[in-house]
């Protein structure tokens, strides 16, 4: 079998692999499983004279291949480009993206010398898929350094429409970069299509088969592999007795009956706002759910250095802080806002314990916390999941309430929906949900890609 390098912007560490998301621990699971190289950034930032090459550590048939960032890369290519231009603009936010010389120059440094470090160590048949787009030219940096391995790419978060990418003043550049990779992956069809549009509209690429598009005299596929978790590990973790005993504290006597649950970095994509004026209508509209109902929030910080996040924060604080001063009672907090990371476990439980999901993004790759509520349910009294029509995940999980989260008065009703649903209605949707998210696991987007990759055709010679 050939060597597989996964190359993604942050390495975990597998000492510590509940520190991190689901995604980083389902890589490190299939390079556990099959052996190969992770390479990237090990979250460190240095002094820009620095020494910042590679360092290399075996666990077993696994190596990890880590490299620092200097403080002057953390500020351009890190904070100024990767969180401050794409992010927005793929977000189809284009009122917060700025665009500076310095944030994209640090881009390409930062990626050219990722792929100066990396060639060298690279054998001719390994197999090398790079992740997200922090790392977007990384295989056109590899290719101008000899490197024909077939190279794969997949895109976590959405592709917008052509129309909102143009505003951005690298997106020629940035356009060509992708037509170095074999295989082009997304999370929905509608990233696929927005991506294949440029190709077709603005680069006149055409259509030769389905997933594959011909290029400026190059062949490429661009096809969709929603992302998934790993759902056995993760329905144990919510079915344990550790789980079930917190479960008994968050329903003490005294306290609410119904929990609802948003789990969400602090990230303006995730809609919280929105969120909390949704809940603040529900208690408006059907004032019955008073002492009734809390809203539980978990939004860990992230990216605080980007000024868009604080400002996020503080709309946040203000919100809860209006909405528990006007509805609340001393017996009766209506929205917990919890603003740090909690344990992965605690995470499951507290899906468990909650009778509705609260997931409305405002644009969102996949969401894994959509999948993540449904796997953690009690299939015999599972809770209702409340999903944005703008993650991912809408385009499959059609079972959920599905909602538009401008509009607090539809996810008010969806809230009352979901709160008043007959105990059948709930098996039923949550099933077919459940077998929905098995369909599309941790393995079966990593396997899918991985075949695809293999099928390529083998890159032409320059
Ligand atoms: C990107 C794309 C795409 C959250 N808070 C805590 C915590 N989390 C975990 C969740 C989940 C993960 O973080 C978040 O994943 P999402 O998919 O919801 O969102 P992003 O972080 O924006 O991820 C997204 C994903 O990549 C994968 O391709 O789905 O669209 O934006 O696993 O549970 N985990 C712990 N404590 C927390 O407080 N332990």
């Amino acid at each position: 079998m050939k060597r597989l390098v996964v190359v993604s912007n942050r390495v975990a560490d597998p000492g510590c692999s509940q520190a991190f998301g689901g995604l980083a621990v389902c890589i490190l699971d299939a390079l556990r499983k099959r052996g190969g190289m992770w390479f990237g950034w090990n979250g460190d930032i240095v002094g820009d004279e620095s020494d910042l090459s590679a360092t290399s550590v075996k666990f077993d048939d696994l190596t990890l291949a880590t490299v620092p960032l200097t403080e002057r890369d953390y500020r351009e290519y890190y904070l100024g480009f990767a969180n401050a231009a794409l992010w927005p603009v793929h977000h189809y936010r284009l009122d917060l993206a700025r665009f500076t010389p310095e944030a994209s120059d640090g881009y390409r440094r930062v990626n050219d010398r990722f792929a100066q470090t990396l060639a060298p160590m690279l054998k001719p048949s390994d197999l090398l898929w790079v992740h997200d787009y922090h790392l977007i030219p990384l295989g056109a940096s590899l290719r101008a350094r000899g490197v024909a391995n077939r190279i794969g790419f997949f895109l976590h978060i959405p592709f917008p429409p052509p129309e909102v990418l143009v505003a951005m003043p690298e997106h020629e550049w940035l356009m060509k970069a992708f037509i170095e990779y074999d295989l082009v992956g997304f999370q929905t069809k509608t990233d696929q299509a927005n991506f294949c549009r440029f190709m077709c509209d603005f680069m006149q690429g055409e259509t030769i088969s389905p997933d594959v598009l011909r290029v400026e005299g190059k062949t490429l596929s661009a096809a969709v592999f929603p992302v998934g978790i790993d759902v056995d590990a993760f329905a144990a973790m919510a079915a344990s007795p550790g789980a079930a005993k917190r479960i008994q504290r968050l329903h003490r006597a005294g306290e609410p009956r119904i929990n609802v649950i948003g789990v969400d970095r602090l990230d303006y994509t995730k809609g919280l706002p929105d969120r909390l004026r949704s809940f603040k209508r529900l208690l408006e509209m059907y004032p019955k759910n008073c002492k009734a109902v809390t809203l539980m929030q978990i939004a860990p910080p992230t990216r605080e250095d980007v000024r868009a996040y604080a400002d996020i924060r503080h709309e946040l604080e203000a919100l809860s802080g209006e909405i528990n001063g006007q509805f609340g009672d001393f017996d009766w907090t209506p929205v917990r806002y919890i603003h740090r990371r909690v344990d992965r476990d605690t995470l499951a439980a507290l899906y468990r314990g909650s009778q509705v999901g609260l997931v409305t993004p405002l644009r969102d790759g996949m969401n894994l916390v959509a999948k993540e509520y449904i796997v953690a349910q009690d299939p015999e009294n599972p809770g209702v999941l409340i999903l944005s029509r703008f993650a991912g995940a809408a385009e499959d999980l059609q079972e959920a309430l599905i909602v538009n989260p401008y509009d607090a008065d539809e996810v008010a009703h969806a809230m009352q929906k979901a709160i008043m649903m007959p105990r059948a209605e709930r098996i039923e949707r949550h099933a077919a949900l459940l077998a929905r998210v098995r369909k599309h696991d941790a393995y079966n987007w990593m396997g899918g890609f991985l075949r695809a990759l293999s099928a390529c055709r083998i890159p032409l010679a320059a």
